[in-house]
């Protein structure tokens, strides 16, 4: 299969990337930094491997990304829409509001505007399978997370309006919603490599790679099953902030 995946420059979508690559399909990897794409390309050998860089949440880049590459895209039978990002900790009353709208822009609006290049495509084939890239952020809330979490929220609403506006085009849309995962999802969000380290100090947290088992499972599903979502905490999490660790 032709598969697409937003954010592979690291974390859930890198390894999701290896892992599809591993499987033999063809994948075409995005993100922002180009560095880290050609790395990606390098090892895995440049066979069946394409790279695009863009900022999924800049508008004008994700156009310019769609015309430059519009016969390609029109055979993308697998979409993962992985690109996401949270942006601080702060409670409602001390948020920063370009922290807001990074979250925004990239988590919901970045996710629709690369949606649309594809589904049009799709429903024209009759055939297609959408994967978001929600999280347990997107069916609870806590404290400090809340722009975050409406990000993920909105994200569980577009994958059911998805699943109900394309229903009777053979088109599967899945939401794949993980618990704490150690990738750059800490260090990007607090800015600081220990702050990062400790979220994950004397627990074991999920893994890239244990998502992108999960990512794999779900696209190998025959294609009359659709799992619609699917929420995968580490064992060692029950909820958002209740964490047992040693
Ligand atoms: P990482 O920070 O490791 O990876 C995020 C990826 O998204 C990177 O490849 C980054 O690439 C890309 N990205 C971020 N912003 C943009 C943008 N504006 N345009 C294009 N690409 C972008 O984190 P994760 O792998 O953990 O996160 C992947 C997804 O999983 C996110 O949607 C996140 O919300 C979600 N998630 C993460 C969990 C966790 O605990 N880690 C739990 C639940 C869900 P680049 O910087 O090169 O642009
Ligand atoms: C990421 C999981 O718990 O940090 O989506 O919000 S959490």
């Amino acid at each position: 299969m032709k598969i697409l995946i937003t954010g592979a420059t690291s974390g859930i979508g890198e390894a999701t990337a290896r892992k599809l690559h591993s499987e033999g399909h063809e994948i075409w990897v995005t993100g922002r930094r180009s560095d880290r794409l050609e790395a990606l390309q390098n090892s895995l050998g440049r066979e069946r491997i394409k790279t695009s860089r863009f900022d999924v949440g800049n508008l004008d880049e994700v156009k310019a990304f769609g015309a430059a590459h519009a016969q390609g895209l029109k055979a993308v039978d697998v979409l993962i829409n992985n690109a996401g990002l949270a942006k601080g900790t702060q409670k409602i009353q001390e948020g920063q509001l370009s922290d807001w709208q990074e979250m925004i822009q990239t988590n919901v609006v970045g996710l629709l505007a690369v949606s649309q290049l594809i589904i049009p495509h799709m429903v024209s084939r009759k055939s297609g399978h959408i994967v978001n890239l929600g999280s347990v952020a997107g069916r609870w809330v806590y404290p400090g997370g809340a722009v975050y979490c409406a990000s993920k929220f909105a994200v569980r609403a577009l994958t059911e309006g998805m699943r109900m506006d394309l229903l009777g085009t053979n088109i599967r849309v899945s939401n794949i919603e993980p618990g704490m995962v150690n990738t750059e999802f800490s260090l990007v969000r607090l800015g600081d490599q220990a702050k990062a380290d400790a979220v994950y100090s004397g627990m074991q947290p999920l893994t890239g790679s244990d998502i992108a088992d999960t990512i794999s499972w779900v696209l190998a599903r025959p294609s009359h099953i659709n799992i619609q979502e699917l929420v995968i905490y580490p064992t060692a999490q029950a909820h958002l902030g209740q964490v047992h660790r040693n």
